[in-house]
Formats: C-alpha cells, structure tokens, sequence
C-alpha cells in the first residue's frame, strides 16, 4: 500500500468499537496521521474492580497499533486468562473478561486518571506509548454514561450489553451526564480546523454508539455549524446490522430496519449516506445524498477502499475533485 499523501485535507471520524474502528484504521492507511481526528464513544466506560476502563477507546487504539484480538474484536491478540482465573477463584465478578495484556492498559490509565490527568491527556500518551500516529480523542473528559432503559428497568450500559448479552427489550437509551458535558478541546479545534474536508460517521450503532457523542451539546452544535460534508456509512446491509445489536434495537424500539430510517435518525446532521450493493434499490428519498459501495469490511483491503470511499463521497458532496490518497 503507497503512502498517504500529504495534501488531503483533515478528517473527523466518529466512532464506536469494533465497526467504527475497522474504518478508523481503513482512514488511518489513506491519510497522513496530523489530518485524522478519531473521536471515540466513552458513554460505555464504567468501572470495575477499582479501575477506569474505557472499551471503545481501548479497541481503536489497539486496532491502530496493530495489537486488537481479532477473534473477540476487542481486548489485544495473544490474550491469556491467568488474572480471570484467579478472580474467578476467589469469587470475584468475571461476567466482564479482563485478559492479563489488557489489564495493564486498565491500570495504568487508572493511575493516570488519579494522578489527575484528563481522559483525553491519558489516552494521548497511551495512544503514543502505542505507536498509533492520529489523534485518538475520547468524547469528553467528563463522564458520559450510557443507560438502557429496558423491560428489566434501567441497565448500565456493560449490564445490558455483556452481562445480559442484549438480552432485555430496549424501551429507551439516556445518556447521564451529555447534557453539562463539554467536548474535548482537540475535537474543537479539529472541528473548527480551516482544512476540515469532511466528518466521517463510522458504521457504529447509531443509537449506542453515535448518540451518546452526538448528545454532548458543544460536540452537536460544533458540527451543525461546520462548512464542511458530514457522510455517515450505514451499519445495515439487506436489513440486517453486520454485527452487534442495532436490528434487535431498532424492532424493538419500533423502527424499520431500513436506510431511510437511518437516513432520518441522521437527519439535519449528515449530507450524505453511504450504503452497501446490496441496498441499492434503498438509495432514492433518501433526503440526503446517497452513495452506494461495499460497506462490509472483511480484510484489510475492505477497510482501505471504505475509507477511500468515503473520502471520496466528502469531495463530491464538496463539489471537489476528491484529492489523491493512494
Ligand atoms: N465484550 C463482551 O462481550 N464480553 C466481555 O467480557 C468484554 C470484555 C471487554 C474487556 C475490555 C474491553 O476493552 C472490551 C470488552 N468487551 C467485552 C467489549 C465491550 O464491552 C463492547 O464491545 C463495547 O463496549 C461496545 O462497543
């Protein structure tokens, strides 16, 4: 693969886990790493056992580095369960796995956090210790949890997501904190930067994993002002999600399981949606401009074209000729 080139201009991405940081790194491989601003969903972080993990952050960051297990989609490869074992043993919680590799990201970022450095400080310095050159850039450094409101009562978000394994029927999804929460500083200036070319919504789950960045009212108002294209790629293809929860949410919430109603759950905020082949016929009414590519990401190759794609789709809605990035 040829290097970036260093004449695009910048790019936000938004970003959940697993989905959101397979097209992190596909835009990571096209564009120079000072154009790339990821910023990642924290509404999931909680605390366990004393320490402050953040699992969004945490699977782009090792997604970047090179270092994500691939078989489970997060946590780091090479994992083994000697820690979990051994809780186990004693009796302690082991519904939620933390591997002996990942632990030490999990303490080490609690001890940063207690020595009073901000989220965003301590995932910069984790992101360099890592080697993953873009700046990976939490939501917020304030707590923003996400709360599922389901037929069982309100579930914290891991509750819901791990230990119940999606299992409750969603009635409603809150987001405690969004409200007084500022966006980190790098995401304004990102969003403000005169060379902002495009904010890229990654095919996360719009409803757990979007919603919560798009709940903060400074992040939200900073991107309703930008001059710039916002493209969203569709996490459904042939009605159904390529991974994880939104189909179940989205019947059990009421919403067809189609483009148009993620088109509208965007809508004021995005320009443009990109969707998979499989889902041309959905491409017309859509109210907002719509490009049809292969949206699934199965190798390498997948992530890089999707990236290209969308890179791409932000120049033609700019009325621009896409810059080279190959
Ligand atoms: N997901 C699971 O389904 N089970 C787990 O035990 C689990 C542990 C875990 C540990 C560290 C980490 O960074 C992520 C982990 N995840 C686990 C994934 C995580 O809960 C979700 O994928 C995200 O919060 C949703 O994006």
């Amino acid at each position: 693969m040829s290097p970036p080139t260093a004449t695009a201009g910048s790019y936000v991405a938004l970003c959940g886990g697993i989905g959101g940081a397979k097209l992190a790194l596909g835009l990571s491989k096209v564009l120079p790493p000072e154009k790339l601003t990821i910023v990642v969903n924290t509404g999931d972080d909680f605390g366990l056992l004393g320490l402050h993990i953040s699992p969004d952050i945490d699977t782009v960051l090792y997604t970047l580095a090179g270092l994500a297990n691939r078989e489970l989609g997060w946590g780091l490869d090479g994992e083994t369960w000697g820690f979990m074992e051994a809780l186990g043993r004693l009796d302690g919680p082991t519904w939620f796995r933390l591997g002996d590799r990942d632990l030490a990201t999990h303490v080490l970022r609690t001890h940063m956090l207690k020595d009073r450095l901000k989220l965003s400080a301590v995932t910069h310095e984790l992101a360099l210790r890592l080697g993953v050159a873009p700046a990976v850039v939490p939501m917020s450094d304030a707590s923003v949890a996400t709360l599922v409101e389901t037929d069982e009562g309100a579930l914290a978000f891991q509750d819901y997501f791990v230990r119940r394994r999606c299992e409750p029927v969603v009635r409603g999804i809150r987001f405690i904190g969004a409200e007084t929460a500022e966006p980190a500083p790098v995401i304004r200036a990102a969003l403000a930067a005169p060379d902002l070319a495009g904010i890229i919504v990654c095919p996360s789950n719009p409803w757990l994993s979007i919603d919560p960045i798009l709940a903060i009212p400074g992040l939200r108002k900073a991107m309703a002002e930008r001059r710039t294209p916002v493209v969203a790629i569709s996490p459904l293809v042939g009605g159904a999600a390529v991974k994880g929860p939104t189909a179940k949410i989205m019947g059990e919430l009421g919403i067809p399981l189609t483009q148009s109603s993620i088109a509208a759950h965007y809508q004021g905020l995005v320009d443009g949606l990109m969707l998979d082949h499989a889902d041309a016929a959905e491409a017309h009414g859509l109210g907002v401009a719509a490009e049809v590519t292969a949206t699934i990401m199965r190798s390498l190759e997948d992530r890089v074209a999707l990236a290209r794609a969308a890179i791409a789709f932000c120049a033609r809605l700019r009325g621009a000729t896409p810059e080279s990035t190959s």
